[in-house]
């Protein structure tokens, strides 16, 4: 009997997730539901347990400084999240910080924040931080980041958009839009767009103990404002720096400082692979890359390469933008940066998401283009024989691991030998759009 009550107390305890809600106009002494939301995030995080989500509803939240202590765990994040289509603001008021943290396994999701004198995220510790789909903006980073972990490791910072950071147009300054010091590492920065940090490059490293293993890719830098124009910093003992498939445009009419990736620490541990470097009204003789003792290579320049910037497969091009004065930096259909990339296995996809490679190979650049690919795209995993075309004079032989890609209106059909034996099978409309994933073919 005893041992009937213990598994009954044990099955009533909660064991899934809670969703709250967090309004301007709510109360900490409210239930924290969708029609009594709660106020303040320091009551979410007062409330809040691993795999709890908080959702935070449209509308301005002014001088909010919150210090997160509280940790999810691997498997059940806490998660700080915009309420579906709607847009929760956070405004600074002067204040230096929005979140410090030294919690675990915490997600900041679709938040808006500007206004702050250093940092929007400032973790001084922890781990396992995820800040992703946030409008980051006007935050003064003053010789900060609007991003700097210090002490902390496993950020991942993905799909953000940062813009007008620094404190001043005409200074070259030591402000970022991330700012990764202080011993930080196992860093992910991927799928962001970063417009015109004002006062220093982009993305810096620096500060002893070194900061190093941090992935930059997939992201496009647009920088027309400001003394300081540049991409990525690397320096002060920083290594294990991987800069791969990102677009730089940058303006260098006026720049004090003007590159887009420069690496003067690592010693051959950092790498620049796949970016495509478009400098308008660029002074010829400076570098848009300066590598260093590192590795530099498979980068396309515009309008030239000099001789600082290595690499035996680099070369200069016009990219053939798909709206260049319009700073749309998809490829053009006929540009050279399509298929001229390094075969990159740490990640299989693009900006968009899409997936990388398409075609003979990856493309320089941010974006993978799928110009001229209006079919089926997937991978033969199976170990048997495939064939693909609707006449026996179009089959080709697929072997294990074959890239499969053609133009739907000449080769309607796959024939698999083999139930199961597709993995990543995505379809695209003539414009590029992604369709509803096909059932296996018969
Ligand atoms: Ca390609």
């Amino acid at each position: 009997m005893i041992f009937k009550i213990a598994l009954l107390g044990f099955a009533i305890l909660p064991v899934s997730a809670a969703n709250y809600y967090l309004a301007p106009q709510g109360a900490d002494n409210a239930a924290g539901s969708i029609n009594a939301p709660w106020k303040n995030l320091d009551q979410a995080q007062n409330k809040m347990g691993p795999g709890d989500t908080v959702f935070v509803r449209g509308g301005t939240f002014a001088g909010v400084n919150l210090n997160w202590t509280k940790s999810g765990t691997a498997g059940k994040p806490m998660v700080i999240k915009a309420y579906p289509k709607e847009t929760p603001i956070f405004t600074g008021s002067g204040l230096n910080y929005f979140v410090q943290s030294t919690g675990q396994y915490i997600v900041f999701d679709g938040l808006e924040i500007s206004g702050y004198t250093r940092s929007a995220f400032n973790p001084t510790g922890g781990g396992f931080l995820t800040i992703r789909n946030c409008n980051l903006h006007n935050i003064l980073a003053n010789e900060y980041g609007a991003i700097t972990p210090q002490n902390c490791h496993d950020i991942l910072i993905e799909n953000n958009v940062f813009r007008e950071m620094g404190r001043s147009l005409d200074q070259t300054l030591f402000d970022h839009a991330v700012y990764n010091a202080a011993g930080s590492h196992d860093i992910v920065i991927r799928n962001n767009l970063f417009m015109n940090s004002h006062g220093g490059p982009a993305i810096n490293h620096y500060h002893t103990p070194s900061p190093y293993n941090v992935l930059i890719c997939n992201n496009v830098f647009i920088m027309t404002l400001g003394a300081e124009r540049s991409g990525v910093f690397v320096g002060d003992g920083a290594h294990d720096v991987k800069v791969y498939n990102n677009t730089f445009y940058l303006d260098g009419k006026g720049a004090t400082k003007c590159y887009g990736v420069h690496f003067n620490s690592g010693f051959g541990t950092n790498e620049a692979v796949n970016n495509l470097f478009y400098f308008s009204n660029w002074p010829i003789d400076d570098a848009v890359i300066l590598p260093g003792n590192d590795k530099a290579d498979y980068n396309l320049y515009f309008p030239a390469k000099d001789a600082d910037d290595a690499g035996a497969h680099s070369f200069a091009a016009d990219p053939l933008f798909a709206d260049a004065a319009g700073t749309d930096l998809h490829l053009a259909a006929s540009s050279p940066a399509i298929n001229k990339g390094m075969t990159l296995p740490s990640f299989a996809f693009d900006k968009d998401g899409n997936q990388r490679p398409i075609g003979g190979g990856f493309d320089i650049g941010a974006y993978e283009s799928k110009d001229g690919i209006t079919g089926i795209i997937g991978r033969w995993a199976s170990g048997k024989r495939a064939s693909s075309g609707s006449s026996r004079k179009s089959r080709v032989s697929l072997e294990k691991g074959s890239l499969i890609f053609f133009d739907r209106n000449k080769s309607p059909a796959i024939q698999g030998t083999e139930p199961g034996g597709f993995d990543a099978f995505d379809t695209f409309d003539a414009k590029g759009g992604r369709l509803p994933k096909l059932s296996e073919p018969e």
